[in-house]
């Protein structure tokens, strides 16, 4: 009777220890292929409010590091963020590149920000599909023409404040009665702020858009967001966007041939 109390004990002990294994395991870190930029302030912002546990790894862009053959076997098209996470589908691997596409992927994964039900759902994708096509490549162009070029292009610089000054008053109308862009807080806010917090560099006057200015407040006042726009800031200091070699890594790139 003793005996087999103590092998029962003795086989509880050995399942425990397989559990923990296991769920040492499912506790693996998310890769975070990382740049404090706001595309890459995208998806720390979701790992910090999702309490995923990460560890970022710096992609020096400045540096060209997003050349690296081990970076682009992750991300082909040579631009961070990107993610490896150890425990994706079936319990193996997988990477993921564009911002977009690991939001939805961490929100399918958690059940968080990222509404399942098909309406809620088509909403939060339209904003999301808006901020990746418009907001994000629009504002970018601002950065270039109006911060980092050498030569100054009046009409380039016009036409892309004005084409994120037209954005804007879409995003001020469609906060009028909302109090996130798809209704709940969301994957798509996530992606909106760390552009729209940059409202200053690219031309734009906040006070213009009160319902914008009300949601970057309150985005702001969120502590994840706060972690996930200070990820890595310090990463950034010292470099200089007109360097010529910063410059010769970052814009006018053609194809690389393989
Ligand atoms: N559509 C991509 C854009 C990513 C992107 O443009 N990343 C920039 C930094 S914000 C980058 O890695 N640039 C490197 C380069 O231009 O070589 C996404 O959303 O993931």
């Amino acid at each position: 009777m003793a005996r087999a109390k103590s092998e029962r004990s003795a086989a509880k002990a050995a399942k425990a220890k397989t559990t923990k294994k296991k769920s040492g395991k499912s506790n693996k870190p998310i890769e975070l292929y990382y740049w404090p930029t706001p595309n890459g302030f995208k998806i720390s912002i979701m790992l910090e409010e999702c309490r995923l546990p990460y560890v970022m790894k710096p992609v020096n862009i400045s540096r060209g590091e997003q050349f690296n053959p081990d970076f682009l076997k992750i991300a082909p098209n040579n631009r961070m963020p990107a993610i490896v996470d150890p425990q994706g589908p079936g319990g193996r691997p997988i990477s993921i590149f564009e911002s977009g596409a690991i939001l939805q992927y961490l929100g399918r994964k958690t059940g968080k920000f990222y509404p399942a039900d098909e309406r809620a759902r088509v909403e939060v994708d339209q904003w999301l599909f808006w901020q990746m096509g418009g907001v994000g490549p629009m504002a970018g162009q601002v950065h270039h023409f109006k911060n980092y070029a050498v030569e100054t292009l009046t009409y380039a610089i016009n036409r892309y404040v004005n084409e994120v000054n037209r954005l804007y008053g879409v995003m001020n109308i469609r906060l009028k009665d909302r109090p996130f862009i798809a209704g709940k807080y969301s994957i798509a806010d996530m992606a909106l702020v760390g552009w729209v917090n940059g409202w200053e560099r690219q031309g734009q006057d906040i006070n213009e858009f009160p319902n914008l200015k009300r949601w970057l407040e309150t985005m702001k006042a969120r502590p994840a967001v706060q972690r996930g726009m200070t990820l890595g800031l310090e990463l950034r200091q010292g470099i200089d966007m007109k360097d010529p070699k910063v410059q010769a890594v970052l814009f006018n790139q053609r194809a690389r041939v393989a």
